[in-house]
């Protein structure tokens, strides 16, 4: 009988010109995620990652190993830089002389180290709708809080910048200053070959969670990001046009996620391949899902002047070299404008994290390896939890700052 009705209709539908396969119980509708196939789609602009935030279960995120080394885990100079999209704000900054002060705010991009900055770390966050930008060496640190709001569901372009020499720090959006500091000197990278009690955490740069899921007071992004590019090199000193394109490939990037794969976990390195990624799926609603909505599709990002603060830009120093002296300006939000370039770093100029794909694995295991374990340090700036109530655990074990 079914097959009847069934013929029936085909003939009904083939008849008026109707597709059929409609009608049919055929195969489902294409689901959203489409398969990259680049010819094929009309003024493809390619995909970008949507993020929800979940910062749970190692999952929501994308995820690259640092460890042993790869090019992106640079620790000399260097430039981040990125598309964003979101209305989702929230988090708290604590600029100021800590490198954790990031931590509390949704982060973006993580590559700190549990505990006290050892080697070195750092991580990007939004916070209020503004940028907030941390980098720490062991116990001497910097964050630095732009002023522009960037949660305003429009695409913006976020730079930000550190420079091994003077620990020289910027954020750039939408290529203007928004906010600079001085921080830790030296090579902050990833220890080669560092033990950890966080395998699955601290030997990886994350995108789009804060990479130890630690809880709520240290929450995860959640958004649109697209096109981040790492560069060996501070690329920006003073104010830029933002760019329209996606960010090209040169001698000085030393990786790039376009998120242009469009299905699949893998995230390629479009920069050598050195330093691939892995899309970590899941939660409610499940994320990062390829979205097709890019800062380079029809809809151009406007130039929103939505900034509500401009860091006096004169700090930028003239020229990257070596040594300027202490940009000054810090931002005004910084209540400690010290600057800490105290660390008694490493190296004096950095290398270059890396130019080659691997650099000897595990090959600095003789830097004394600092005392075991990762200090935490139990730094103020894990106080803003905003309603988080303390667990036990949290207490015993002093993670206070999860930094
Ligand atoms: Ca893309
Ligand atoms: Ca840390």
């Amino acid at each position: 009988m079914r097959n009847y009705r069934l013929w029936f209709v085909r003939i009904l539908a083939a008849l008026s010109g109707v597709a059929f396969l409609v009608l049919t119980p055929v195969a489902p509708a294409a689901p959203p995620v489409q398969s990259a196939h680049p010819g094929a789609e009309p003024a493809s602009t390619g995909y970008a990652l949507r993020f929800y935030g979940n910062g749970t279960g190692d999952i929501d995120r994308v995820k690259v190993r640092i460890d042993p080394p790869t090019p992106a885990d640079v620790g000399g100079d260097f430039t981040i830089e990125f598309w964003m999209k979101t209305t989702a704000s929230g988090g708290t900054c604590s600029p100021g002389a800590s490198g954790d002060g990031w931590i509390t705010g949704r982060t973006i991009i993580d590559r700190d180290v549990y505990g006290g900055g050892d080697h070195g770390d750092y991580g990007i966050a939004l916070a209020s709708g503004r940028i907030c930008f941390g980098v720490a060496q062991g116990s001497s640190g910097r964050t630095i809080y732009g002023g522009a709001n960037v949660a305003n569901g429009q695409w913006r372009h976020i730079a930000v910048t550190r420079r091994a020499s003077d620990g020289q720090m910027q954020i750039f959006v939408d290529g203007q200053p928004d906010a600079s500091g001085t921080g830790p000197t030296g090579d902050i990278s990833y220890r080669n070959g560092r033990s950890t009690s966080y395998p699955n955490s601290d030997p990886y740069l994350v995108f789009g969670a804060e990479k130890h899921d630690i809880g709520s007071a240290y929450p995860s992004y959640s958004g649109l990001l697209d096109d981040i590019r790492i560069s060996n090199v501070v690329r920006y000193t003073v104010a830029f046009t933002r760019p329209a394109t996606p960010h090209a490939v040169d001698g000085s990037t030393v990786a790039l996620y376009r998120f242009d794969e469009g299905s699949g976990t893998t995230i390629n390195d479009a920069a050598g391949g050195g330093s691939p990624g892995v899309l970590r799926f899941g939660g409610s609603p499940a994320g990062p899902v390829y979205v097709t909505d890019t800062p380079f599709g029809s809809t151009l990002p406007s130039p929103t002047p939505t900034r509500t603060f401009t860091p006096t830009s004169s700090a930028s120093a003239p020229s990257a070299t070596a040594t300027s002296p202490p940009a000054t300006p810090t931002p005004t939000y910084t209540a400690t404008p010290t600057s800490s370039a105290s660390a008694p770093s490493a190296t004096a100029t950095s290398p270059p994290a890396s130019a080659t794909a691997t650099s000897s694995p595990g090959s600095n295991p003789l830097p004394s390896p600092p005392p075991s374990t990762p200090t935490r340090t139990a730094s103020p700036t894990a106080t803003t939890g905003s309603g988080s109530t303390l667990t036990p655990v949290r207490l015993f074990l002093p993670l206070i700052t999860r930094p």
